[in-house]
């Protein structure tokens, strides 16, 4: 065994015995202990990224794979009805249905989507199946839930009374608009670099609260929510989607990578193509975007301040606040 994957297995297992410690919280700090280039990390969006990430690490300290860290990590998000952007407990649409839009990628390129799904709790695993047992990159709506159904997944009923009842207020004045940052209940971007050093993503969501009905985000959409390139770096994004779709978001934070920035560097130019091609909007609405590249470096960076972001190496668990365009 090289001296490289020697490193990798002891800091994962390392890691693992470290995972029964309590958490080290470093909120905005730089890693505590700084890790050895490609071992690996997960990372995830805002502050519920640090129990998906914990569940994601589970799955590479045992030497799995990035693909299925990224599928247990956002599952733990999707499931939980607590959480009012992901999944079951998800805010509903302006008609009272949730609709769940979902992707996921791996390192050949490979890559399964479902949008405007309803009734299935894990959109997730719904994406993977459209990747693996599909000839299709992505289902929607009725045929969306059909696949999932055949295939074995529960038809579930994902409006929670919580839900319903904050969606009866809404209906009162119905009045739309993006609310910056939805302080840390908002879609979970993932992503993962494993021992074996490829990388994967996924990316989940009950998209915008009150949305249109049949309205879809970036979040399942290829290179907008979500774009991984094994032999450069993934990146995920969360925000407004029509905002994100417009610039190829994700898409836009590899090829910047590629061309040599950092991860946080490559977000940040993201962010600033959005905020140029939105000059009068752009004070109104959030996006955020995370990267990591094929030597386990990370970084985030928004258009507006308080989006934050989880990192999980084998030595900690921290809180990343990102750095934005607006001061
Ligand atoms: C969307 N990007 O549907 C997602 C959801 C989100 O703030 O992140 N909302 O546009």
């Amino acid at each position: 065994m090289g001296n490289r994957r020697k490193f990798i297995r002891n800091s994962i297992f390392g890691g693992a015995l470290l995972g029964a410690l309590p958490s080290l919280s470093a909120f905005g700090k730089k890693s505590p202990i700084s890790q050895e280039p490609g071992a690996p990390i997960v990372i995830s969006t805002w502050d519920f990224g640090k129990a998906a990430n914990e569940a994601a690490w589970n799955v590479i300290a045992q030497d799995g794979s990035a693909l299925d860290a990224v599928e247990q990590g956002v599952k733990v998000p999707e499931g939980d009805p607590t959480i009012s952007s992901v999944g079951y407990g998800g805010t509903p649409d302006r008609e009272g249905r949730v609709t769940l839009d979902s992707c996921i990628m791996n390192e050949k390129g490979d890559c399964g989507s479902v949008a405007f799904l309803e009734n299935i709790k894990h959109p997730v695993t719904a994406a993977r199946l459209v990747m693996e047992k599909s000839p299709h990159v992505m289902l929607v709506g009725e045929g969306a839930q059909q696949f999932a159904l055949a295939q074995g997944m529960p038809k579930e009923n994902l409006l929670t009374e919580t839900a319903r009842k904050a969606w009866q207020a809404w209906l009162k004045k119905s009045e739309y608009k993006p609310i910056i940052n939805i302080e840390n209940h908002d879609t979970i971007g993932m992503l993962a670099l494993d021992g074996k050093g490829n990388l994967s993503g996924a990316c989940t969501t009950s998209g915008l609260g009150y949305k249109m009905r049949g309205r879809v985000g970036d979040s399942p959409i290829i290179g907008a929510g979500l774009f991984v390139d094994n032999e450069i770096g993934a990146a995920t994004a969360t925000g407004l989607g029509e905002g994100i779709i417009r610039t190829a978001g994700s898409h836009t934070v590899v090829e910047l990578m590629r061309q040599g920035n950092s991860p946080e560097e490559a977000c940040r130019l993201a962010v600033e193509r959005a905020v140029k091609k939105h000059p009068d909007t752009y004070r109104d609405f959030q996006i955020g975007y995370i990267a990591i590249n094929k030597q386990g470096q990370h970084g985030g960076y928004a258009i507006h301040k308080g989006f934050t972001y989880a990192v999980k190496t084998a030595d900690s668990l921290i809180q990343v606040k990102a750095k934005s365009w607006v001061k």
